[in-house]
């Protein structure tokens, strides 16, 4: 029996923005950016040429991942283009926002404290044999601040689809490049692979909202500039999407599955609608990624007399999950920790302990989403990268799903199911990212 509690729920820290949050966000066609649309072209096309040719001045010309450019197109110029046999695909720009959700600030802490998620993967320093040292890391989302000293030294390349510098000006970026990778020193956190190297690729903007658009402009950067930069990028962390469907933008499925097939991974966050399927997420719903539901690391409190305590591996109250498709390679690939702990207060409602990563401006704060889950993954494929380089081969995109599926910890037992009236159990329990699990032998 389904234990009912509170339908709202209700964060540490009433403040800020709030992205994404717990239930019932429409995105529909009210998100689609007015008058933008994304034209995909032909692999033989110049985009330059055919934007020109119809008079468009493109916001976004896509050469690397995908073939093709996005901007305002008044309707008549649609028409004619959607005529033009280089044409493949056009599609309304939407708008795509980060998963996750500001908790409450705390001050800069001395010395370095390895948080629960860390520990509870077991990737805490010394548990492992790898810190992802020597492995680029893209971390598509609202930039990454420059200048915290928990992430030093950033990789050198950068890219903001906004046409300025990729520096954060939002904080979600930043708390997500720290669970992939804040440093092992004495100040601060630590990440999951805390050698890595972080590449900030801005696609969202201060109030963490972005589109289709900027995001194919980021896949098309990592594309362009995987191989040459130093360290190679060899996984891409996206906390981000909107609600659709696997075929509602057809030139950002291209940009996804032409940079997999560099052999780069990507690894995106599920979605932070209980009510929702993975399979109604974009991008987490395409095959080639790997979508990260969320978890609790540590078990929580209750104060609530009829209700116990929700446990650690209990699914997120905000996570959307769906089960794994081996046929369709759709669903949830693993969960991992999206949030330290959920509490029950007196009247039932559901509060959530965020992840401790680093703050923009310096220090740590706490976020909770299938954002905070998704780089966890993203630095233990960072780990695996490191020690398969070690070996000197290469892992596909799918052998790295394959282990981190095979070797998550608690198969068949967790996620538990969340006891909120919102969350719907999809009944696989594909167990929590392991990482000592995913470097075995
Ligand atoms: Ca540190
Ligand atoms: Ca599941």
């Amino acid at each position: 029996m389904k234990i009912r509690l509170g339908l709202r729920c209700v964060l540490s820290a009433a403040s800020g923005i709030v992205l994404f949050a717990g239930t019932g966000v429409a995105q529909d066609k009210s998100d689609d950016v007015a008058g933008q649309y994304i034209v995909e072209l032909n692999g033989d096309a110049v985009p330059e040429a055919v934007a020109t040719h119809h008079g468009v001045t493109p916001d976004f010309v896509y050469h690397a991942s995908v073939k093709g450019f996005a901007g305002a197109i008044p309707p008549g110029q649609l028409n004619q283009l959607a005529k033009d046999p280089r044409v493949r695909s056009i599609v309304p720009n939407r708008v795509m926002k980060a998963f996750g959700k500001p908790g409450s600030d705390s001050a800069p802490i001395a010395p370095q404290v390895v948080p629960a998620g860390v520990q509870h993967i077991g990737a805490a320093p010394g548990n492992v044999a790898f810190k992802g040292t020597g492995v680029g890391v893209a971390v598509i989302d609202t930039g990454l601040d420059f200048n915290h000293l928990d992430l030093q030294p950033l990789g050198t390349a950068s890219f903001s689809a906004f046409g300025t510098s990729a520096q954060d000006d939002n904080g979600h970026g930043t708390h997500v490049g720290g669970i992939v990778a804040a440093r092992d020193n004495t100040r601060d956190v630590v990440g999951v692979a805390p050698g890595a190297t972080l590449y900030a690729v801005k696609v969202l903007n201060k109030s963490g909202s972005g589109s289709d658009a900027a995001v194919i402009a980021g896949l098309d950067w990592v594309a362009q500039h995987a191989g040459s930069v130093s360290p190679a990028i060899k996984v891409a962390t996206m906390s981000l999407g909107r609600q659709g469907t696997l075929g509602d933008n057809p030139a950002l499925r291209s940009a996804i599955q032409n940079v997999v097939g560099l052999g780069i991974t990507v690894v995106v966050a599920a979605g932070n609608d209980p009510t929702l399927e993975v399979t109604s997420e974009v991008p987490a719903t395409y095959p080639e990624v790997m979508a990260i539901a969320s978890t609790a690391a540590l078990g929580g409190t209750s104060q609530r007399s009829s209700v116990g305590p929700i446990a650690a591996d209990t699914a997120s109250y905000f996570t959307t999950d769906g089960a794994f498709s081996d046929t369709t390679l759709m669903g949830v690939t693993v969960s991992a920790p999206g949030e330290d702990a959920e509490n029950i207060s007196k009247s039932g409602l559901i509060q959530s302990v965020g992840i401790l990563s680093t703050k923009l401006g310096g220090g740590t704060t706490r976020m909770s989403g299938t954002s905070m889950a998704t780089p966890h993954v993203t630095g233990v494929v960072a780990l695996m990268w490191e020690q398969a380089l070690a070996k000197g081969i290469a892992l596909s995109p799918e052998d790295v799903r394959g282990r981190i599926m095979a070797t998550a910890t608690g198969q068949g037992n967790v996620p538990l199911a969340s006891p909120s009236v919102s969350y719907t159990p999809d009944h696989d329990l594909e167990g929590i990212v392991s990482a000592p699990g995913a470097l075995a032998p």
